[in-house]
C-alpha cells in the first residue's frame, strides 16, 4: 500500500474532529494502520490535505454531502472485500462513492465514515462475441462510448440527460475528454436507479441491459448477481443496487446501433415567454411521441439579467428526413438561436446545447433537484410552475433555477416482461420534470425545500398519477420507500435486505426499511 499521507494523519482526524460527534473516536483511529494490509496499487487519502481534492472523487452537489474521516481508494475486489470486513471488525461506517453524482437528504447521514471511492476500477471489456461490455465503476459513460462506437454498437443508455438539462449553462457532463479524468455520472451509480435517457425508446433502461453485477456484501462476501445466480439479489439491484453491497464490476448486453451509429441533433433557444407554447407542443405530443427522440425542454431565469429563457434539445436516432417534422414544430415557434446537425451517437453528449459543453464536470456547486414522474402533460400547470417559480427567484436573488422536462417513449421499458423487470416502479413514467435549484449554501435550505414542495405538490394532480411519483436516481430524498421502490416490491426487499445487509451498512440515501 502507498501510505500516501500516513505522516499526516495526526493532524487531519484532530481537524475533522471539530466538526463531527464522533470526532472523539475517529480522532483515535489511526486509519493508515487498521487499513495496512490494502494491496500495492490502493491509496489512504485524509480530507484537508492539499492535492486531497485532486486524488478524490469529488461530488457534484455539496448539498447535504457525506463527511469522511478518510477515503481509501481499493485497487481490488479483494481490498473491497478487506475495507469493509475491517470497517466492520472496529465499527466504522463506510460509503461506497462512484461517480460522486448522487444528492439526497439521506446523504447528510453518514457522518465521518470510511469512503470507498471505487476511481480505480478502470474494467472496460467489449465483448463482441457475446455482445457484451463489462465495466468496472471507475468509468464514467464516456470511457466506452468511444470504442462501441467504432464496433457499431450501443449500449442502452448514456449519460448526457440530465447534462444536458442541468442548467444549460453547466452543460454535459459525460464527456472525460475536455477535462482530463474527469469524474462524471457513474455507469454503474447511475444503473442501479434504473438508467433512463435519450436512448430509452430504443432499448428500454439501461438495467434492462444489465446481465449481472459482482459485488461485495456488507459481511465482506464477493458474490455474482444475475438470473441464474443470485436471482433475488439480482432482482434488488436493479432499482434498489445502492442498498445491497459494493459493485465491483457489471455486464451488459449491447445492441447494434442504428441509422450507421448517426443521430440528429438539434438545439433551440428561446424567450422565456415562448414556456406555455413550448409545454403545449409537448401535450399535444402525449400520443404520438416517437421511440426514437430524445427530448428536454427547460424554462429558466437568470439572476445577474434578469431575464427568462426556454431551450430544447433534441436527439433523433433515425433519418433527417424522420427527424424534421419534430424539428419544424420547434422552428415554428420562432427560436432565437438554433442549429441542426447530425452527429455519431458517441459525441452526442458533447456537441449538445450548442456544442458548449465545456464545463462539464464541475463538481462542488450547491444544488438540489426534487423531482415529479408524470404520464401526461400538462401545459397549463407547467406554465403555472413555472410563472410561480419565477416570481419566487425574483425576490431570492441567491437562487437561481429552472423547470426542466425530459421525455420518453415508453413503449420498450413497458414491453420488457415481468419477470425480468427488477424492482425500478417508474417504467410508465414518460416525463420527468425537474425542480433544479442552484442557491448560496444551508442557511436557505429549509426555504428552498418549502418553495420546492409546493411546487412539487402543484405538479402531482396533472401527473397521470394518483400520487407523487419519480425515479429514484432524481429523488430529493424526503420520498420514502413507496415511491422509490414501489409498494408492490416493499415487502420483497425488506426480505432481501434482511438476508444481505441486515444492519444497514448501505443504502443511506434511500434505505430500504429493515423491518
Ligand atoms: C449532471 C447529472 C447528469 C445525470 N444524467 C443521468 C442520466 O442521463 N441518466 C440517469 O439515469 N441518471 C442520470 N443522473 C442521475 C444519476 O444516475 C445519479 O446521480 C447516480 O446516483 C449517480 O451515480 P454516481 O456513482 O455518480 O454517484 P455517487 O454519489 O457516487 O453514488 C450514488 C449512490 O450510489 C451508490 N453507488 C455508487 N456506485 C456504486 C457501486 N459501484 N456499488 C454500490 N453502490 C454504488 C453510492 O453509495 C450512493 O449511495 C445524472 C445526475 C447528474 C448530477
Ligand atoms: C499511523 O499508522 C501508520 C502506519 O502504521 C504509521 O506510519 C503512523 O506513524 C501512525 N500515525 C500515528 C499518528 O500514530
Ligand atoms: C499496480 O498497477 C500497475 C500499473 O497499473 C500494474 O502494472 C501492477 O501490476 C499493479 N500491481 C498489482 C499488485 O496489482
Ligand atoms: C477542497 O474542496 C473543499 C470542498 O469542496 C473546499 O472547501 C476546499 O477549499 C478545497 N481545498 C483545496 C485545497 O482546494
Ligand atoms: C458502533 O458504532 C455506533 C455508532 O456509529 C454505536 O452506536 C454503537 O454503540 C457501536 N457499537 C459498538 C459495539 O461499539
Ligand atoms: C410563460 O408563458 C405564459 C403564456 O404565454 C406567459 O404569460 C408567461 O409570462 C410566461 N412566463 C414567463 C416567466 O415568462
Ligand atoms: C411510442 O413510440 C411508438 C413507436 O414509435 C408509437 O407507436 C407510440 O405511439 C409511442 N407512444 C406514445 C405514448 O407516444
Ligand atoms: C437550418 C439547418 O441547419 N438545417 C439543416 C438541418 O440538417 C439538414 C441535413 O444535414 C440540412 O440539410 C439543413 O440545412
Amino acid at each position: 500500500m502507498r501510505h500516501v499521507y500516513a505522516a499526516v494523519l495526526a493532524i487531519f482526524p484532530l481537524l475533522a474532529a471539530t466538526r463531527s460527534t464522533l470526532s472523539t473516536r475517529s480522532a483515535l483511529v489511526n486509519y493508515s494502520s487498521i487499513f495496512g494490509g490494502l494491496s500495492a496499487n490502493a491509496s489512504i487519502h485524509y480530507p484537508g490535505q492539499t492535492d486531497y481534492n485532486t486524488t478524490t472523487v469529488q461530488r457534484w452537489s455539496t448539498w447535504d454531502e457525506p463527511t469522511f474521516a478518510v477515503t481509501i481508494k481499493p485497487a481490488t475486489d479483494k481490498d473491497v472485500q478487506y475495507i469493509i470486513k475491517t470497517a466492520n471488525h472496529h465499527n466504522l461506517s463506510f460509503f461506497a462513492t462512484g461517480g460522486g453524482h448522487g444528492g439526497e437528504t439521506g446523504f447528510a447521514s453518514v457522518k465521518q465514515a470510511v469512503n470507498i471511492d471505487l476511481s480505480n476500477f478502470k474494467e472496460n471489456v467489449l465483448d463482441l462475441k457475446a455482445n457484451t461490455l463489462t465495466v468496472g465503476p471507475g468509468n464514467s459513460f464516456s470511457a466506452f462510448e468511444t470504442n462501441l462506437y467504432h464496433a457499431g454498437k450501443l449500449v442502452r443508455e448514456y449519460c448526457s440527460f440530465l447534462s444536458a438539462i442541468l442548467l444549460r449553462d453547466l452543460a454535459l457532463t459525460c464527456l472525460s475528454s475536455a477535462v482530463g479524468n474527469a469524474f462524471c455520472v457513474n455507469m454503474i451509480g447511475a444503473t442501479i436507479g434504473a438508467g433512463v435517457g435519450p436512448f430509452q425508446g430504443l432499448h428500454g433502461l439501461v438495467i434492462d441491459a444489465l446481465r449481472s453485477v459482482r459485488l461485495v456484501t456488507a459481511s465482506g462476501h464477493i458474490v455474482t448477481a444475475s438470473e441464474t445466480e443470485n436471482p433475488d439479489l439480482f432482482w434488488a439491484v436493479r432499482g434498489a443496487g445502492a442498498n445491497f453491497g459494493v459493485i465491483t464490476s457489471a455486464t451488459y448486453e449491447i445492441y447494434d446501433a442504428p441509422n450507421n451509429g448517426n443521430l440528429i441533433e438539434a438545439d433551440f433557444t428561446y424567450p422565456g415567454s415562448t414556456n406555455a407554447s413550448l409545454w403545449k407542443l409537448l401535450e399535444s405530443w402525449d400520443e404520438t411521441y416517437p421511440k426514437e427522440m430524445g427530448l428536454t425542454v427547460d424554462a429558466s431565469y437568470d439572476q445577474t439579467t434578469g431575464e427568462t429563457s426556454a431551450a430544447a434539445s433534441l436527439t433523433y436516432f433515425g433519418t433527417q428526413e424522420a427527424a424534421q417534422p419534430w424539428i419544424d414544430q420547434f422552428v415554428a415557434l420562432k427560436p432565437t438561436k438554433w442549429r441542426n446537425i447530425t452527429v455519431p451517437w458517441s459525441k452526442a453528449s458533447e456537441s449538445s446545447n450548442f456544442g458548449q459543453a465545456a464545463q462539464v464536470c464541475d463538481t462542488g456547486v450547491y444544488n438540489n433537484h426534487p423531482s415529479v414522474g408524470a404520464k401526461k402533460t400538462s401545459a397549463s400547470t407547467y406554465t403555472e410552475v413555472y410563472n410561480n417559480y419565477v416570481e419566487i427567484m425574483k425576490s431570492r436573488p441567491w437562487l437561481t433555477g429552472a423547470l426542466v422536462v425530459q421525455r420518453f417513449n415508453t413503449t420498450a421499458t413497458l414491453a420488457v416482461p415481468e419477470s425480468k423487470r427488477g424492482v425500478y416502479p417508474g417504467r410508465e413514467i414518460s416525463s420527468l420534470i425537474i425542480i433544479e435549484n442552484y442557491y448560496d449554501g444551508p442557511a436557505h435550505d429549509a426555504e428552498v425545500y418549502s418553495i420546492s414542495k409546493k411546487l412539487r405538490d402543484q405538479l402531482v394532480p396533472t401527473s397521470g398519477f394518483d400520487s407523487l411519483t419519480t425515479y429514484i436516481n432524481y429523488a430529493h430524498g424526503d420520498e420514502g420507500p413507496e415511491v422509490w421502490y414501489g409498494k408492490e416490491n416493499l415487502a420483497r426487499l425488506v426480505q432481501l435486505k434482511k438476508k444481505w445487509d441486515p444492519e444497514g451498512k448501505f443504502g443511506a440515501g434511500n434505505p430500504v426499511p429493515r423491518s
